[in-house]
């Protein structure tokens, strides 16, 4: 059965460019309800647990160094299908490859600093939504 969440990040690139409203406003037109939301910078333990699944590859340390350089935006994402919806609505990791009406086709600047996270999987929005928020912070 389709997971109804998914979590995201609005990466620093897009905080710092001054994106996180149009980025709102396209996750809300898109369906999506915010259940959780916070406004954060992660600390370097916090971006390699996040990313640990790439810690063997060439990008990981500038990746760790890019999510920690500025305040992110994290939030848990409700709607039907969440999670591939998501990740139709955010588009493809590369900007270049990315489909028009995308949100990271419209906001992102590189395949490194690409705007946006958005879980890839039932089972990681679940781990990675457990990650930013407790319970209580959930609506
Ligand atoms: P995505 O699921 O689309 O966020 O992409 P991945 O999980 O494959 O990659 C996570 C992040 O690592 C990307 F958002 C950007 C970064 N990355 C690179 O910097 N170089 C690469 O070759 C691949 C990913």
């Amino acid at each position: 059965m389709a997971s109804n969440r998914t979590l995201t990040m609005i990466k620093p690139d897009a905080v710092k460019n001054n994106h996180i409203g149009p980025i709102l406003a396209m996750i809300n037109e898109a369906g999506f309800v915010i259940k959780a939301m916070k406004y954060t910078q992660l600390t370097k333990k916090q971006a390699e647990l996040f990313y640990e699944v790439h810690k063997e590859r060439p990008f990981y340390g500038e990746l760790v160094d890019f999510m920690t350089s500025g305040p992110i935006v994290a939030a848990i994402l409700e709607k039907d299908n969440a999670v591939e919806d998501f990740r139709k609505l955010i588009g493809a990791t590369n900007p270049a490859d990315a489909e028009e009406g995308t949100i990271r086709k419209k906001f992102a600047t590189s395949l490194g600093e690409n705007a946006v996270h958005g879980s890839d999987s039932n089972d990681n929005a679940k781990i990675e939504g457990d990650f930013h928020f407790s319970m209580c912070e959930r609506f």
